[in-house]
């Protein structure tokens, strides 16, 4: 671990007041220290003079009074070997000197004792002396003064040994303090260092199990949120670090899938050639599957095998019944397949549509199961398979097996082209164990699924079911740390790769036309005024989609919020779809009733709050409406991942407009900024439309440029481009095991 030392200068910053503090405390405190000493030792010298000519007192009186002279100088020499007493004298009343003993100093005589002005402690050549002046008194009168001369030289000895052991003692003091001070500071420097780097790794920003320290919360707030601005901009002028785009997809193929061919399964095709009055027309399909994939194709240039469903479909494919699309710029090959109407009725609408949709969406609606419908599904698959060995020119293709339609087509393709790398895509949910229990031939379809090498789906959650539900299900080994299951000999890896859209080029956005005039044409073609708003709803019309709540959503935000009545509609786009079932046709028939009933209880001056348009509308017109509307809103009751709600961000190249999004769309996990719904819950769904329709433009830049950083991201090309990757690895992986194997034999 890397430890961060509080750089030089900043040590500097800590140490020099240090340091003049300690000085200025000993400049201070030594010459008051001296002075006290002094006083206190003239103090207590005074004292013992004054005991000392006490006790002498009397003896010097006797000897006074009999004139006995060697007595006193007997006395005065005794008291003398007191080291600190330097000399003594006896002064008589008129100030003459009657005896003395030691030395006195030069210039002291009894007269100049006798001034108080020269006792104390005063300076003499050997050191400094203290002169002290005693009278002695008897009953008869005064009989002198007796005069010492005290050695005060120890007082200034004592001071330099006191100034050294505090000079000492300071120093340490100081030193011990400059340690505690560098370790304190080194220590905050580090939490600093160590806080500041969190923050930039974003730690402690983010996550609220782990909030920034108080001290430095004001910091990190600052930084977070210049962090923020600082990524923003990055972001929308550069986009991410080696973004997902067609070049990178071919380059990958190129290099890493190199000469390998790509086909492509799926019920839907991706061009249906319709008989009109004016003759041929091209139609796209309203499919999210179709959207997702058409790019992929048209980067890898592969052969994509679909049923043909449109009026005039074999008019213009060749003897192979193939047709080069997009028609336009021909980039890669569509291979048609034709079902017989039983076969269509039993695979599609029966088994497909009637049974494994209702299953995997739990959208309470009951999935039906009939066994002839089963024998059309095996079958239609069978053909399937079979048409990927007519395409296939080697012995090894790369198969992409779309959506819920195949899912016994991996295994048939596996038993046929052991060498083939088969991927499958599940475009639905997947449900949990218990659920997906109730498919009469759940065992056959895990088991067709698992012919896959590798099988994908939107989110994590999904993968997790579908490995539960092998578990619970049929014998097989599953690793869940490397998400792989192993079930007869063949290894299928389960993985999660978010489906996504094309991210809109520069030039197809300069082509668009502005958001204003997107508004008023929209509004004008709708019968609606200007400044009229406007909410979006585009889905298939399909129960699973959730258009029957977001119309009781509308309908319960007029009676909360009586001031939207008349100003406010939702206009949904319903492609038709499966009219042929019956589910389908009550559902559609239902949610034509109900816009019925609102719009009788709601329209304001002709103005209808639900404008229905269930018809087929071509991508430019639906670009048109998502750069027009105020809010788009998504509330599947459960969507595989749904690409409405990616390509209403993708539209909004003004950063403006409200995305209300279902929580159990797969695209929930990704688009955080939207607005996130419960769609049974139609209270919370209202609310979230007041609150979309009153957002301020400022949140709803905000959200919105988060909302497109995500999507241009996580495009279709990035969501390809990991799954051939994963493909490439796996088969980089069984070429140097052949290898291997054929060197051992
Ligand atoms: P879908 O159920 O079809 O897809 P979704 O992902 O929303 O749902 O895609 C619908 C597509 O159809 C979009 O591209 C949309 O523009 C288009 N569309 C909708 N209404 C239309 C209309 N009236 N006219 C023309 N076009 C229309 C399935 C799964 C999803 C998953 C996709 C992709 O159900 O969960 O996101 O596959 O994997």
């Amino acid at each position: 671990m890397r430890t961060f030392r509080l750089p030089f200068r900043l040590q500097l910053r800590f140490l020099v007041p240090l340091v003049l503090t300690v000085v200025g405390a000993a400049y201070i405190s030594l010459p008051l220290m001296d002075n006290l000493m002094l006083r206190w030792a003239s103090r207590d010298m005074s004292a013992r003079g004054q005991l000392v000519a006490n006790a002498l007192s009397e003896s010097v009186k006797q000897a006074v009074e009999r004139d006995d002279t060697g007595a006193l100088r007997h006395l005065f020499e005794r008291t003398l070997q007191d080291e600190r007493l330097l000399a003594m004298a006896l002064c008589g009343p008129d100030h003459h000197l009657l005896i003395e003993a030691g030395q006195l100093p030069g210039q002291l005589d009894c007269g100049k004792a006798s001034d108080p002005a020269n006792q104390g402690p005063t300076m003499a050549p050997g050191g400094r002396i203290q002169i002290g002046v005693h009278p002695i008194d008897t009953q008869l009168g005064a009989v002198g003064t007796l005069l010492l001369v005290n050695d005060l030289s120890v007082v200034d000895r004592r001071s330099a040994d006191t100034r050294q052991y505090l000079l000492v003692m300071l120093s340490m003091l100081g030193g011990v303090m400059a340690l505690i001070t560098m370790a304190v500071a080194q220590i905050s420097w580090r939490g600093w260092v160590n806080g500041a780097q969190a923050l930039l790794r974003g730690e402690g920003l983010l996550s609220p199990l782990q909030p920034p320290t108080p001290e430095i919360a004001p910091v990190a707030s600052a930084l977070r949120v210049r962090l923020r601005e600082l990524e923003d901009e990055y972001r929308k002028v550069h986009g991410v670090e080696q973004p997902w785009d067609p070049a990178r997809l071919r380059h990958l193929l190129k290099t890493q899938l190199s000469g390998d061919q790509v086909i492509v399964v799926s019920n839907r095709e991706p061009y249906i050639h319709e008989r009109t009055d004016q003759g041929i027309a091209v139609k796209r399909p309203a499919s999210g599957l179709v959207t997702a994939v058409e790019p992929v194709m048209r980067a890898c240039s592969g052969t994509w095998i679909a049923h043909g469903s449109g009026s005039a479909d074999r008019d213009v494919v060749d003897k192979h019944d193939r047709v080069p699309v997009p028609p336009q710029s021909a980039e890669y090959r569509l291979r048609r397949l034709w079902l017989t109407p039983e076969e269509e009725q039993g695979y599609y609408f029966g088994f497909a549509n009637e049974g494994m949709w209702p299953l995997c969406h739990v959208a309470h609606v009951r999935p039906v199961f009939r066994e002839s419908d089963w024998a059309m599904y095996k079958q239609v698959n069978e053909r399937f398979a079979q048409a990927v060995v007519d395409e296939a020119d080697r012995e090894d293709p790369v198969v992409l097996v779309q959506d819920y339609h195949f899912a016994l087509l991996p295994a048939m393709i596996r038993a046929k082209l052991p060498k083939a790398t088969i991927i499958t895509f599940w475009h639905i949910p997947w449900p949990n164990p218990e659920s997906f229990g109730i498919c009469p031939w759940r065992t056959e379809i895990i088991e067709g699924l698992l012919g896959s090498t590798i099988l994908g789906f939107h989110t994590r959650f999904h993968c997790k079911n579908f490995m539960e539900t092998v578990d619970r299900l049929i014998e097989a080994r599953i690793e869940p740390e490397h998400h792989i299951i192993s079930h007869q000999g063949n290894l299928s890896q389960v993985e999660h790769y978010p489906i996504s859209i094309r991210w809109p080029s520069d030039e197809e956005v300069k082509s668009w036309p502005d958001v204003s005039s997107c508004r008023a044409d929209m509004r004008a073609a709708l019968g609606l005024p200007p400044g009229h708003r406007i909410i979006l709803g585009v889905d298939r019309f399909d129960y699973t989609k959730g258009i029957l709540e977001r119309l009781y959503a509308l309908e319960r935000l007029l009676e909360k919020r009586p001031e939207w009545r008349g100003r406010v509609s939702l206009v949904q786009v319903a492609a038709p779809t499966r009219s042929q079932l019956d589910e389908y046709r009550e559902f559609q028939a239902r949610i034509h009733r109900v816009t019925e009933r609102i719009n009788a209880r709601f329209n304001v001056a002709g103005i209808a709050p639900v404008i229905l348009l269930a018809e087929h509308h071509e991508p430019e017109q639906l670009v048109h409406y998502y750069r027009g509307c105020d809010i788009c809103i998504v509330t599947s009751l459960h969507d595989g991942m749904n690409l409405v709600s990616k390509e209403f961000v993708s539209c909004r190249d003004d950063e403006q407009g409200v995305l209300v999004l279902s929580a159990f769309a797969g695209a929930a996990r990704e688009l955080t900024e939207a607005l996130i719904v419960n769609p049974y819950h139609v209270e919370e769904s209202a609310d979230a439309l007041h609150l979309a329709l009153t957002m301020p433009a400022t949140e709803q830049r905000e959200r919105m440029a988060s909302l497109r950083m995500v999507v241009r991201e996580h495009n279709i090309y990035r969501w390809a481009g990991h799954m051939l990757t994963d493909t490439a690895n796996l088969r980089l992986r069984a070429r140097i095991e052949a290898r291997l194997k054929e060197r051992q034999a």
